[in-house]
């Protein structure tokens, strides 16, 4: 474990200074005062009992101690707006979340990958059209960021990996819906994903990470030296993959720079193992750097070939490509992240104690020939702790970094850590937390953008055992909220979430809350078909609820405004296709309605201004009862109407 660490000294854990409670006992309420004092600290307040007292009571509170400042609250009073918009994954459900913070509240589900009874998502042909016709029944995101434009978020889209799938899909940030999801060729299992910071996103980048045979043919099932795998960079306007790069070894996860020059990768199976022992053989793997006017060039040049029926120009990125750089690093290492001040990039050890920090003008100069070794791109490697992880800032030049194996948040100084580096005697380490238990990422607020301001940082745990009500053999995951706007660490609250959040972005609410449409623009694209397919048949959605037959087809228009649907009845023949087009007239905020057919395996969602459709075969005759399935308004339970289908 301890391998590649020549210049780490192992530094004092300020977690295990001696005075110190255990850390079992440290999450007693009787140990806080114990720890206070020999941390020289005084905790002003304590999670969400103590965080209402508010102001005045908590400063109080803080008497006289050095750091005297009190603990932020994650207390958002009723009526009160939350600071901040969370993005969480939605792991293996293949949704995405938005949260409130520091409330950690959950505000909306925003369906991606995954079918969605509440607004119909996978019912509706607006749905359909994105989720594509085939679509698997769900997901594995890991990944949601925000698209930028010079290294700032731009409130536009969040971009988010399905690894189960191979899919990347993207969410429109002004209506909070997915629309659109491509499948990425030519690779298996879509891991990491970054966006490009600069100019403007511009690129979504994504890790393929398992290795195969391409095209994936059943040919070479059992030649794995013909095994690979690809990067691949995906225009975020188009949604069209751009290019791909062939690397050698695997790909787990990405970032990239703050100039819009470079990506880079992790890799953790540089041994291209068919089995876990089979990856953990070398000492050293590697992060590959990607140059992207470099790839941009070759791909305009013609250097490319193609795969299989993809038309994705694939260019060679494997060793001695001058498109890529590999830089040897230790030991099967997982996140990457970028430094907010555009300097530093950090690899996360997973099996070594370190990471390896490595500056971008060094990956510069490594492109340019003036450095020789890529390991000169390494400026530090510090010893952090057991089973690092993730990293991420405050953009005061300190670093958080996941321990997975200590269950610990490890704060650390990235000057300082250069600096020992270099020889010199100093610790770098600022401060260690427990978290429980056993965290993947964490997140600090605004923190993988210029912006990042230090506040917040959440830790994604995998583990909650002991910390929530028992729910039965899955536990939750648990979300824990860290104070980080002083010199200390300071855990604020626990959060209970379904699995598993692997990521999440955290960002100003001053960056969206003017971007985020209240009701839905009558010529908004997310439903342009429906309204070209009534235009075609003379229908005014706005107006006209209207029966229409063309052979085995037809189409029922209605509108929906409190608590009345425009059609009270229709009648069609068993066997046909019926398409239902709902056009919601209430224009008024929050005024949503649902249209359910019973019996039926329908249910869809019109918000205010929006036309939604639904397209079945009537395959059952009787009546059917179609109803509203939003409380909409006091007659809301009258909202009906009935489906008569001809034997
Ligand atoms: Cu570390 Cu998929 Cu980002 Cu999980 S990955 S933790
Ligand atoms: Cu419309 Cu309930
Ligand atoms: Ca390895």
């Amino acid at each position: 474990m301890h391998d590649e660490t020549d210049h780490a000294s192992r530094q004092p854990d300020p977690a295990e200074a001696p005075g110190q409670p255990a850390r079992r006992q440290f999450m007693k309420n009787s140990a806080l005062a114990g720890l206070a004092g020999a941390a020289g600290l005084t905790l002003s307040a304590c999670g969400k009992q103590g965080a209402t007292a508010g102001k005045g009571a908590a400063s109080a509170a803080a008497g006289t101690a050095a750091d005297a400042k009190e603990l932020a609250s994650d207390q958002v009073p009723p009526g009160q707006l939350d600071e901040y918009y969370g993005f969480w994954s939605g792991g293996q459900s293949g949704e995405v979340r938005l949260y409130g913070i520091p409330s950690m509240r959950e505000l909306i589900r925003i369906p991606v990958f995954n079918p969605d009874f509440t607004i119909g998502w996978g019912i509706t042909n607006e749905s359909k059209r994105v989720l594509g016709p085939n679509f698997p029944p769900g997901g594995d995101c890991h990944h949601p960021h925000m698209s930028q434009t010079d290294g700032h978020y731009d409130g536009r889209y969040v971009f988010i990996n399905d690894k189960a799938h191979t899919r990347v899909a993207r969410i429109r940030c002004d209506v909070m819906r997915t629309d659109r999801i491509i499948d990425v060729p030519n690779v298996q299992a879509i891991h990491g994903l970054r966006v490009q910071r600069a100019p403007r996103t511009g690129y979504v980048f994504a890790n393929g990470e398992f290795l195969a045979p391409a095209p994936n043919d059943g040919h070479a099932l059992e030649d794995v030296d013909k095994y690979q795998t690809m990067f691949s960079a995906i225009d975020g306007d188009t949604m069209e993959v751009a290019w791909q790069v062939l690397v050698d070894g695997n790909l787990d996860n990405t970032e990239a720079d703050y100039a819009g020059k470079y990506a880079i990768s992790t890799c953790y199976n540089s041994e291209k193992g068919m089995d876990l022992s089979a990856t953990m053989q070398a000492e050293r793997d590697w992060v590959v750097v990607f140059n992207i006017p470099r790839i941009e060039a070759a791909v305009k040049a013609g250097q490319f070939k193609t795969v299989g029926d993809s038309k994705v120009p694939v260019v060679d990125g494997r060793h001695g490509s001058p498109l890529t750089l590999y830089i040897p690093i230790p030991k099967n290492p997982h996140g990457i992240n970028a430094s907010p001040d555009g300097k530093y990039v950090v690899a996360n050890g997973k099996l070594s104690p370190t990471v390896s920090v490595m500056e971008w003008s060094r990956i510069d100069d490594c492109f340019a020939g003036k450095l020789k070794d890529p390991r000169d791109a390494v400026v530090a490697e510090p010893e952090i702790g057991l089973g690092p992880l993730h990293t991420a800032y405050d953009g005061r030049g300190n670093a958080y970094t996941t321990l997975f194996i200590d269950s610990q948040i490890a704060k650390w100084n990235i000057a300082d850590a250069i600096a020992a580096y270099n020889g010199k005697k100093v610790n770098y380490l600022r401060q260690k937390i427990d978290v429980a238990y056993q965290p993947g990422h964490c997140h600090t607020s605004m923190g993988e953008t210029r912006d990042a301001d230090g506040k917040w940082l959440l830790s994604l745990n995998k583990f909650s055992k002991d910390r929530f009500l028992p729910v039965g053999p899955l536990h939750p995951d648990n979300d824990q909220l860290i104070d980080i706007s002083g010199d200390t660490m300071r855990l604020v609250a626990d959060g209970p979430v379904y699995s598993e959040p692997h990521d999440v972005v955290l960002l100003h609410r001053r960056l969206l809350i003017d971007k985020v449409k209240h009701v839905w623009d009558r010529d908004d694209p997310y439903f342009a078909d429906a309204i070209a397919m009534a235009k075609r048949h003379g229908i005014n959605v706005l107006a006209d609820s209207k029966v229409i037959r063309e052979g085995r087809k037809v189409y029922v228009y209605m509108t929906s405004a409190a608590p009345i649907y425009g059609i009270n009845n229709f009648k069609v023949k068993k066997g046909d296709e019926v398409t239902v087009t709902v056009t919601n007239i209430d224009a008024v905020e929050d005024v949503t309605h649902g249209f359910c057919i019973a019996n039926y395996g329908i249910n869809m969602e019109i918000s205010p201004g929006a036309t939604s459709s639904v397209t079945f075969t009537a395959d059952k005759a009787g009546v059917y009862w179609y109803y509203c399935t939003f409380f909409c308004h006091a007659m809301h339970m009258e909202m009906q109407g009935r489906m008569l289908v001809e034997a």
